[in-house]
């Protein structure tokens, strides 16, 4: 039982974008219910709140966030549990895609 958040995310196990967001979660100790997809009675809903049909998708209240990286990025802004990016520019640039190097 981790740190209580309404959340809910579209997910499959076999999914490495998932995967990344899954690592979040756990890393930061939070419940989030997982919608393992395909499942026949979530189809038409996944597909209302993710069209293009990819997951993972997070859903907080009204609030939809699709793309995995995004996902992180908004686990993070709320601040919830453990932090995980650096509070340096620098550092937090390369804990991202992409990565600052020095000269
Ligand atoms: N850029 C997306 C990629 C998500 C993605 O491609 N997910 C795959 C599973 S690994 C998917 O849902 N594919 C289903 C489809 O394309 O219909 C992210 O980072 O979340």
């Amino acid at each position: 039982m981790g740190i209580a958040t309404g959340m809910k995310m579209y997910n499959a196990q076999l999914s490495p974008y998932a995967t990344r967001c899954r690592m979040a979660i756990y890393a930061k100790d939070l419940d989030v219910e997982f919608l393992d997809m395909p499942d026949p009675d979530l189809e038409q809903e996944f597909h209302r709140v993710a069209p293009m049909g990819k997951v993972p998708v997070l859903i907080d209240g009204d609030v939809i966030v699709p793309e995995s990286e995004t996902i992180c990025e908004y686990l993070e802004d709320k601040g919830l549990g453990w932090l995980l990016r650096p509070t340096d520019a620098a550092s937090a640039c390369g804990s991202s895609a992409g990565s600052a190097t020095s000269m």
